[in-house]
């Protein structure tokens, strides 16, 4: 036992394979196994969030704090020892990322410059263990949702000072995500909504947004910050109704905004969930559209109704997401990052190393059905013999805008066309997906 001994004996996680009953092994995640000619690390970049893993206290609408945390105090030696432990459990793991919010790293201030110097204080602590270790970091973000200040929202918020108020903590929060050399920052628009339009001006507080968003994205190129700014949608909750309600919606506003060459989305499994859609369609249509950025990788209950964040368990499931990642070429600098807490009951230390383990195995068996349909290829050329009327021909002259309405009919008319459907194969293709599991 070393360090802070918060972990206790627990020992670094190896791969141990599907056979073994070690629950303090890997099973399916074998981080140098070759998929599809890539490293399983590489393509799945997992993160370990810091705000579920070390900030969570098991609060609920209920009851109030089961995790008896040594580090709970609002002051900086608390701050450190967290720090400490975060990269004891990064170690114990051997993911290749961590991700955070700065309200989860360091306390608030007396002040916004109070605020700010801890958090680049802890940010200092942070690079030199950097130093010695292969963990990088993924994103960072500004939490403009639990203070008091924001409970009307930040961008949109009816008081321009308490827009100036969130500029300038994401400013020093991009500052120090860039100082970390962290490969995305991430804008979750945590009270960036309304309860009801009664006291909500919607056009400007979108127009606010923009704004917002259009700032951002100056600095990040004044100060030469490479990573890619990424917005995590998410339909509601906390507010009535979330602006960035769903992929569709985000890429909308990106467009309106004239900044969908800038911007990518972070989806979350379980935000897709609650908006009412699989994840598979948010991330296929983020691909679709050019902006599939990363993912916070969790699972809604399906009957709750509010965000659960739950670790991912079900392969099956998240293997047709993986599908769509990997025809998409991957997810670049994004990554998988587990914005999933334990539940309040599972209060001990080893509980998070269970549940981090469970939520690879998962993706990583997930990753190779997923690869295994891919080098099948009986799902792509099942897609590209149903389409391929548009590849050649009448088809591809419509695509391509050389067809009219009038020329269209005068050509149904002359050939008395009658066009005959041919099955979905549905069925057929579960089957198929059912085989590569
Ligand atoms: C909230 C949520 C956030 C973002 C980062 O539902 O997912 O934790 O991921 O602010
Ligand atoms: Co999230």
């Amino acid at each position: 036992m070393g360090g802070t001994g918060f972990f206790g004996a627990i020992a670094p996680i190896r791969y141990e394979g599907p056979k073994s009953a070690n629950p303090l092994a890997f099973r399916s995640y074998d981080h140098d196994k070759l998929v599809l000619g890539k490293r399983m690390e590489d393509h799945l970049r997992a993160a370990i969030c810091y705000w579920h893993s070390f900030a969570y206290t098991g609060l609920d609408q209920f009851g109030g704090a089961t995790f008896l945390r040594p580090w709970f105090g609002d002051d900086m030696a608390s701050a450190r020892l967290k720090a400490d432990v975060a990269f004891e459990m990064f170690d114990i793991l051997g993911f290749p990322f961590f991700t955070f919010h700065d309200r989860d790293i360091a306390p608030e201030g007396a002040s916004l410059a109070q605020s700010n110097r801890n958090v680049r204080e802890i940010a200092d602590v942070f690079a030199r263990k950097l130093e010695t270790r292969k963990v990088k970091l993924l994103w960072g973000t500004a939490n403009l949702f639990g203070a008091r200040r924001f409970m009307a929202g930040a961008a949109t918020n009816p008081d321009p000072d308490v827009f100036a108020y969130a500029a300038a903590q994401v400013k020093n929060a991009i500052d120090v995500t860039h100082q970390l050399g962290g490969a995305n920052y991430v804008l979750w628009g945590g009270r960036e909504g309304y309860e009801t339009l009664l006291n909500t001006d919607l056009k400007r507080e979108l127009a606010q947004l923009g704004r917002f968003l259009k700032l951002v994205v100056e600095y990040k190129h004044k100060i030469g910050f490479k990573g890619v700014i990424l917005i995590e949608p998410k339909p509601q909750e906390p507010t009535k109704h979330q602006y960035d309600f769903d992929v569709a919606t985000v890429y909308g506003f990106l467009k309106a905004n004239g900044l969908e060459n800038e911007v990518k989305v972070n989806i979350e499994v379980g935000h897709a969930v609650l908006a009412h859609h699989s994840f598979e369609h948010e991330v296929s249509l983020a691909a679709a559209l050019g902006v599939l950025g990363s993912v916070d990788a969790n699972r809604n209950d399906y009957q709750s109704g509010w965000d659960t964040d739950q670790f991912p368990n079900n392969a099956p499931e998240l293997s047709l997401a993986l599908h769509a990642i990997l025809k998409a070429g991957g997810l670049g600098a994004g990554g998988f990052n587990f914005d999933a807490r334990a539940r309040r009951q599972s209060f001990e230390p080893i509980d998070l190393i269970y549940a981090h383990i469970g939520g690879i195995d998962t993706l990583a068996r997930a990753l190779v059905a997923a690869a295994a349909m891919i080098e099948d290829g009986a799902l792509d050329r099942f897609l590209a013999e149903r389409y391929a009327g548009w590849d050649r021909g009448e088809g591809a002259e419509i695509l391509a805008g050389r067809r009219g309405l009038a020329e269209m009919a005068a050509r149904v008319e002359r050939d008395n066309l009658d066009p005959q459907p041919s099955s979905g194969r549905q069925e057929y293709l579960e089957n198929l997906v059912n085989r590569y599991l």
